[in-house]
């Protein structure tokens, strides 16, 4: 094993108070990425209050740190939401301008533990190509990066090789890693951008030819506004969703919140989750959303990656069909700050997700919320389902879109396996689980 990866406290809080720091492994052979020089850019969020103190706020409040939401001023400049499907998505008790939980109303956001006045640099050569470790090891955010005027050739995933793949943004989950080259040509500074997914605030570090050099901090872009496609209603609205497709669970017809609230409280698409307080919504229609590169980044007039653009370098080592499979439901209560898998709170569930050694298992998550969610296995890569043959992209974790679901298909490693969303807050409310492997006669070995 070799690449690109970070480590960090899972006791209590103590990530958020910095408990973390990058892993690089060097391939013992040579390295399929060809490069002149290399610099680990690790981002993360900081804030002043006490985690604890965070998690209270949100759980008294869940929107506390959310100052964009929509205003009368935002309507009536058609920024934000029509009227009618505001007042449908207010009868939901759901907020489309929650796309972060913590926000940087109490964040800063750090580059290698630098603020964004710090100016952060990496150095460079002109005509170098350089290899940027992207390491997301914030708490709680999605980053969207980019650096404007350089191209990035992605070459690595969650640490392992893929095929290289040309972009100008990728967004990526905490967690999640990359790695790109990029080829600066001119003598000058570049601007590394890590805007938040909600773009209230952004890390901000340069690559320069010379110490000291600057280059323009684009201004942060327009918040995005959750859609239908977010609460899991792809083929919702207008006419495009007759009577007789609605009856057979094709789409969902649009007209007043009566019949979007009505489906999203169905529990027919969700019969292994859980009903109570904690379930707050039912995607009635999930996607396969690996094709989307992230919130906000549907628009943004140049190629920004998705998943599916991943192909493993090296074929999987493990090609065997899945044997069974098992749905997982990401479920939520936006309102109380509640989250789980399957509806049960980790504190609530009595026994672990089983599997045998060596057993190879499709694993599906389906998100019944309207937030992100990147996924985490501990022990295990699993192949993610994106019709890539015997190269599908490995990961660790995965980012399920809101409204979206995922497929991957695991092999099984004896032990027990902490499972959960990697977004420190949603864990610690109880979106976690155990995988506990073990073989025939129930050892460990
Ligand atoms: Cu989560």
């Amino acid at each position: 094993q070799s690449g690109t990866y970070w480590y960090h406290s899972h006791s209590g809080l103590q990530e958020q108070m910095g408990h973390y720091g990058p892993i690089l492994i060097d391939p013992k052979d040579a390295d399929p990425v060809g490069f002149d020089r290399e610099h680990v850019v690790m981002l993360s969020d900081h804030s002043p209050l006490h985690p604890h103190a965070i998690f209270r706020k949100l759980k008294l409040e869940p929107g506390y740190f959310n100052r964009q939401r929509q205003t009368i001023g935002g309507l009536l400049a058609g920024r934000d939401q029509k009227a009618g499907e505001r007042a449908e998505w207010g009868a939901m008790r759901m907020d489309p301008t929650d796309i972060a939980d913590v926000t940087a109303t109490t964040y800063t956001y750090l580059v290698n533990g630098h603020g964004p006045a710090d100016n952060w640099t990496a150095l460079f050569k002109p005509g170098e190509r350089v290899r940027l470790r992207f390491v997301n090891a914030s708490a709680m955010t999605t980053f969207n990066v980019r650096i404007p005027g350089l191209a990035m050739r992605v070459v690595a995933a969650d640490g392992l090789h893929v095929r290289p793949v040309e972009v100008d943004e990728f967004q990526f989950a905490p967690a999640e890693t990359y790695d790109v080259v990029v080829v600066p040509i001119e003598d000058r500074a570049f601007t590394i951008v890590g805007e938040s997914i909600d773009r209230s605030g952004m890390a901000r570090a340069t690559l320069a030819s010379r110490v000291g050099m600057t280059a323009p901090v684009p201004p942060l872009r327009r918040r995005p506004v959750a859609t239908m496609t977010d609460m899991g209603m792809m083929a919702m609205g207008g006419g495009d969703c007759p009577p007789e497709h609605a009856a057979m669970g094709h789409c969902v017809p649009s007209g007043g919140g009566h019949s979007m609230e009505h489906s999203m409280r169905d529990f027919t698409p969700a019969p292994g989750v859980k009903r109570g307080p904690g379930v707050q919504t039912i995607s009635p229609m999930p996607a396969d959303r690996t094709d989307y590169p992230g919130q906000g980044l549907e628009d943004v007039g140049h190629r920004a990656l998705n998943y599916r653009m991943l192909e493993a370098l090296a074929p999987n080592p493990d090609t065997r069909a899945p044997g069974r499979e098992i749905v997982i439901h990401l479920t939520g209560n936006m309102e109380r700050y509640m989250w789980s898998f399957d509806g049960m709170k980790f504190a609530h569930v009595d026994k672990p997700i089983p599997m045998r050694s060596g057993e190879r298992v499709r694993v599906t998550l389906i998100n019944d919320t309207m937030m992100g969610h990147p996924i985490h296995l501990h022990g295990h890569f699993f192949e993610l389902v994106t019709g890539k043959g015997d190269h599908a992209p490995r990961k660790h974790t995965v980012l399920v879109q809101p409204g979206g679901k995922v497929s991957w298909d695991v092999t099984a490693q004896p032990g027990d396996w902490a499972f959960h969303c990697h977004m420190l807050y949603h864990m610690h409310a109880g979106m976690m689980q155990v995988v506990q492997v073990r073989d025939a006669g129930g050892k460990v070995a």
